[in-house]
């Protein structure tokens, strides 16, 4: 399973509509209740936040997707671009290839495009039971001048992927030494399949400083794998998993309920700025796209950058229409039921 056709592959399928599965985000089961008197200047509602101290313009960034495959340097730029002028967080696909080939190193450093913004080196959390140190890390780390890392932890589509990494046993521990040995904030994340709030409390007891959710409702990594997979029992297999994971904003609620100072960003399935205003009103610090961002980082950093400018709006535009002049007063708002 070579590696950088694997990641051409995963950007290929999923841009499909079939890797989407039939999980819900679970944001249909919430509306806003508008208000017709919000008592504000629509010019002067402000969504600017912090993330990893640093000051952005938006509470939304691009879920970690690719690198080191041939399209994805292209793809990597152009997301860079569009993240700076925009001000948006910028998630870097697993970063793993880059401390075994050195070719598509370039794919992964993007400081000189977007030398502002957060920036959220990735690797897979089950990497370090297959031997990935923290020396290593901590080179992934300066290579991509990344402010963070996140680890993603995706069990399920290790298995339906061909020769996965499937040993995710006593990961907790080895977490709990890399988060000590490293400087940066590390953070966890699921792929699509969420991290409900008994395995954030988990996580938080071992050093991870923020949660990204990945819920179900969007890109579903069991139906990726399947239609990557040669292997007819591993296919068949993965079909009664395109209902999987925990909805998106079921993962919100739980945790911030159990979790109130956890930081935490809400991501699989988000489809539009509304679904985003709906995480942020339960609980939410930061938005992540991914899917929906690849489908215009194909293109060019126009498409993606005309792409933020709905998402922004359509944010705003809710703030308006509940009477919500920043992101605090989005958070507490009570016109969500
Ligand atoms: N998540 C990771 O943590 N690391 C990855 O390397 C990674 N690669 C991805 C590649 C592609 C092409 C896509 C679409 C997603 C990838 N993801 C990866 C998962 C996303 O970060 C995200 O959690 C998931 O797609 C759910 O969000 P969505 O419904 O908006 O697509």
């Amino acid at each position: 399973d070579d590696i950088h056709k694997r990641k051409s592959e995963h950007i290929q399928y999923s841009l499909s509509e079939e890797s989407l599965g039939h999980a819900s985000n679970g944001f249909d089961a919430y509306r806003f209740r508008h208000n017709a008197l919000p008592e504000l200047d629509f010019g002067k509602i402000n969504y600017q936040t912090f993330m990893f101290d640093k000051g952005v313009r938006t509470p939304f960034l691009i879920s970690s997707m690719t690198g080191g495959a041939e399209m994805a340097e292209t793809i990597n730029r152009n997301l860079a671009i569009a993240a700076e002028e925009r001000g948006w967080a910028l998630g870097l696909g697993s970063t793993r290839v880059i401390l075994e080939k050195k070719d598509f190193l370039s794919s992964f450093q993007l400081r000189s495009y977007a030398p502002t913004i957060p920036i959220i080196a990735n690797l897979g959390a089950v990497q370090l039971n297959y031997g990935v140190t923290a020396d290593q890390v901590k080179r992934m780390i300066d290579l991509t001048e990344a402010d963070a890392l996140v680890l993603h932890l995706n069990s399920i589509q290790e298995v339906i992927q061909s020769s996965g990494d499937t040993n995710f046993a006593n990961l907790l521990e080895k977490i709990d030494l890399l988060t000590t040995a490293l400087d940066i904030p590390v953070g966890a994340k699921e792929v699509g399949f969420g991290i409900d709030a008994d395995n954030a409390r988990r996580l938080r007891d071992v050093g991870i400083a923020f949660i990204d959710v990945a819920g179900s409702g969007g890109t579903s990594w069991s139906q990726v794998e399947k239609l990557r997979s040669q292997d007819p029992i591993k296919k068949q297999a993965a079909e009664a998993f395109a209902g999987w994971g925990n909805p998106t904003a079921r993962c919100l609620t739980e945790i911030r309920n159990d979790l109130p100072n956890a930081s935490l960003i809400a991501s699989g399935g988000i489809r539009d700025g509304l679904d985003a205003a709906k995480a942020l009103a339960l609980g939410a610090d930061h938005v992540g796209f991914a899917r929906k961002v690849l489908t215009e980082a194909v293109e060019s950093p126009e498409h993606v950058v005309e792409w933020m400018k709905v998402k922004e709006l359509e944010l705003q535009m809710v703030m308006f229409g509940i009477g919500a002049g920043d992101l605090s007063a989005l958070k507490s708002t009570d016109r969500i039921e």
